[in-house]
């Protein structure tokens, strides 16, 4: 059995011949990406050690407040992804508008990065796991000039990357550029990000349902229907107010999450771009399924602004399929796909 340690820069650069344009800018846009994720680790794992817990005085474009973590957690993304040169500019939910960088060495970057820098930071303080969610598009703007909107205003299915890190007990990093899905755990001896979980399948089904079962009554029929088919099935919830926590879970234990339309979010309350895009991109190539609650592919949506929402219900295929079969059933909007 050869387990000799495959680090995520040895690892990246064996399937740089993966990559559609393998001249190596991706390739050293995902190292980038994991330089940043060490950073942010570190500053995470020392939270309730240092002051950098608790609120900082300011509200993020979603209204959330936001904790100190995760503007620190966004500037280093910025800095690392700056410094690159393969970065044209980057889209946060922690930025009102798009951050363009200038050219660095005289490159002109192929690429621009949608990022949530610290998904679930509301667990920060209680010690919950977190995560940091990214996807990377190609630019279509001219590449002479700045990044624009449209760089960014592009469908799920035009991503050339995607991945989150969990810090969680462990931290883990999970990537696919569309050749499959790998997992990555960081080892702090060594300060490397080791290949732990090649080539992740996402299990046809799971015994567990993940919603906030809170707003129950606040759910149109279908969803309700289909929570009551979960709990009369005997599945168990499981819902960590972290979304990259959730799907982490699902996507080695198999299982359904949802975030649907509610009367506080009648559009849902994930954002497209840079949660459910980047998440539904790795879970399609771990081979499950992400839908919105009306039923279209969350990768097809349109991407019309920065900070859109969308419905969600993502997870293991067989249990995707089955919550479509309730919508089709129960729900008032006659659905025609
Ligand atoms: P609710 C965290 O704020 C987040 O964006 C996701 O990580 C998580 O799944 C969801 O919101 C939790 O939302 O309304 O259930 O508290």
């Amino acid at each position: 059995m050869n387990n000799r340690i495959v680090t995520l820069d040895e690892f990246i650069l064996r399937r740089q011949k993966d990559f559609p344009f393998a001249s190596g800018e991706l390739s050293a846009l995902l190292r980038d990406i994991g330089v940043a994720a060490k950073i942010v680790n570190r500053e995470v794992n020392k939270a309730g050690l240092v002051n950098i817990l608790g609120i900082a005085d300011a509200e993020n474009q979603s209204g959330d407040i936001v904790q100190k973590l995760d503007l620190y957690a966004n500037d280093k993304l910025i800095d690392c992804l700056k410094n690159s040169g393969e970065c044209a500019a980057v889209a946060s939910e922690e930025l009102e508008d798009i951050v363009t960088f200038s050219s660095v060495e005289g490159k002109s970057p192929k690429y621009v990065v949608v990022f949530d820098p610290l998904d679930g930071s509301s667990n920060i303080d209680v010690n919950v796991s977190v995560g940091t969610i990214f996807g990377i598009y190609r630019r279509i703007s001219d590449k002479n000039e700045s990044a624009t909107l449209e760089d960014f205003f592009q469908a799920g299915t035009e991503l050339v990357g995607a991945g989150y890190v969990i810090y969680g007990t462990s931290t883990i990093l999970v990537y696919t550029t569309g050749n499959g899905v790998n997992g990555f755990t960081l080892d702090p001896t060594i300060g490397e990000f080791c290949l732990s979980h090649k080539d992740i399948k996402i299990p046809e089904r799971g015994n567990y349902y993940s919603v906030n079962q809170g707003y129950y009554l606040k759910f149109d029929l279908e969803m309700r229907r289909y929570i009551d088919h979960c709990s009369d099935h005997n599945m168990g919830l499981r819902y960590i107010g972290s979304m990259v926590s959730d799907i982490h879970r699902i996507l080695f234990q198999g299982g359904i999450f949802l975030y649907p339309n509610t009367r506080k979010y009648p559009q849902g309350k994930l954002r497209l771009l840079y949660e459910c895009n980047p998440l539904s991109f790795v879970v399609e190539n771990a081979g499950g399924k992400a839908i919105t609650c009306q039923l279209d592919r969350i990768l097809d949506v349109p991407v019309k602004h920065l900070h859109q929402r969308a419905t969600i219900a993502i997870g293991s295929p067989a249990m995707v399929d089955e919550y479509k079969e309730f919508v089709e059933r129960y729900s008032a909007v006659p659905t025609f796909n």
